[in-house]
């Protein structure tokens, strides 16, 4: 392409301090060094881990920094060495990097390469991105809140040629994430009971995941109950608000089970619903899969009893996934209609409208906002 070794001027969303709103800039962005890709972003959503790290609840992050990692591009130019893709291919960008030889990525129960740590920079501690004579930091490698962006090659998925980037994008975190939760960390099993906590796009994906597994009774649990019709839309068996009830909510959902349900799922971020969820699974074979980022600096404190009777309780990053190797085939499956991750998009707007897509998220309107440049 034309723009191929040339520094691009272009759009981006830069948050210069913790706690300052993101502020769309011109930024330059440096071509490819060896072993790196630069991808034109066409879409991206908008994730609750994108707010953390403007928050500071991300533990890491450097500012300035632009944000963003659920997006979908195209490749403009490669570095020298890349082999896997090549200009024109369509691909996502992985905030779980494979580097396919660390203990990690050779383990098949492991999805965190050795490289997984939050990245500020590239792989030779530099940066591609600068903004008014200043460096900007990369997120997790990927910043997709950028027109252009430059990972690592073991830091992207190839995907089908056939694959619309409006929709697939959120392949990139929050429907792999909450799907994944299901299908590979807890591996659900056929009739059982599940309750998901939090119905944002990773929730509810993580309900998709429980109807997908063979899940016979799917309990949504939301303090917005405007996000119950959508959960019903993909699975939910029954729907409840903590708000309604003068109990804990670990005491209704034993009481609506007999002994709790058999997997729970907190994708929320907050420590008193992840002891909930905790809670709520049953005593002896229960898993808890915790997916919500807590605060930076929070902890949970619980009692060890509830683990001595058998319980399992465990995390899972972006839904257990080998990101380079399954997100092509997630992709495929989406095309075959083996699932519909569409009905997480409940808003799409122009680039220009990223602040109009966080508020949407905060007021509890939107499901996933996807952004296009
Ligand atoms: P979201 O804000 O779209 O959804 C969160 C949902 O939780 C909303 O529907 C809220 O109404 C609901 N909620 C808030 N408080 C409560 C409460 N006390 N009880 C019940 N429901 C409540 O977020 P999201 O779906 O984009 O992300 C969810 C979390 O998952 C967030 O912490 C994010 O950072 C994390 C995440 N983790 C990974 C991972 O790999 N582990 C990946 C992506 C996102
Ligand atoms: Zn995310």
């Amino acid at each position: 392409m034309a723009t191929a070794g040339k520094v691009i001027r272009c759009r981006a969303a830069v948050a210069w301090a913790l706690g300052k709103p993101l502020s769309i800039e011109e930024v330059e962005v440096a071509p490819p060094k060896a072993g790196e890709v630069r991808i034109k972003i066409v879409a991206t959503g908008i994730c609750h881990t994108d707010d953390h790290i403007l928050k500071g609840s991300l533990p890491n992050v450097e500012f300035p920094v632009i944000p963003g990692h659920e997006g979908a591009g195209i490749v403009e130019s490669i570095g020298e060495g890349v082999t896997s893709v090549k200009p024109g291919d369509k691909v996502i960008p992985l905030c779980i990097p494979q580097c396919g030889e660390c203990s990690f990525c050779q383990n098949p129960e492991s999805n965190c390469c050795h490289l997984s740590e939050p990245q500020n920079l590239l792989p030779d501690k530099t940066s591609r991105f600068s903004c008014k004579g200043k460096q900007i930091h990369h997120f997790m490698w990927v910043s997709t809140f950028a027109e252009y962006t430059v990972v690592p090659e073991y830091a992207v998925a190839k995907i089908d040629a056939a694959a619309p980037l409006d929709k697939v994008c959120v392949f990139g975190c929050g429907f792999s994430t909450g799907y994944g939760a299901a299908i590979n960390t807890a591996k659900v099993k056929p009739g059982s009971t599940c309750a998901i906590f939090g119905l944002g796009g990773v929730g509810l994906s993580a309900v998709m995941g429980c109807k997908a597994a063979g899940a016979s009774r799917i309990i949504a649990v939301d303090i917005n109950k405007d996000k119950f019709a959508k959960a019903k839309e993909m699975g939910a068996t029954d729907c409840i608000n903590p708000r309604d009830f003068k109990k804990p909510i670990q005491e209704v959902l034993t009481e609506m089970t007999g002994q709790g349900v058999d997997y729970s799922f907190e994708a929320i971020g907050h420590a008193d619903t992840m002891i909930a969820a905790l809670a709520s699974c049953n005593m002896s074979t229960g898993v808890c899969i915790m997916i919500g980022v807590l605060d930076s600096g929070s902890e949970i404190s619980i009692d060890p009893t509830l683990l001595l009777t058998g319980r399992t309780w465990k995390g899972t990053m972006l839904g257990g996934w080998k990101m380079r190797e399954c997100v092509p085939k997630l992709v495929s499956s989406y095309l075959e209609k083996k699932f519909n991750s569409d009905l997480l998009i409940t808003h799409t707007l122009p680039f220009a409208k990223l602040n109009e897509g966080l508020e949407l998220l905060h007021a509890g309107k939107s499901i996933r906002t996807v952004l296009l440049f």
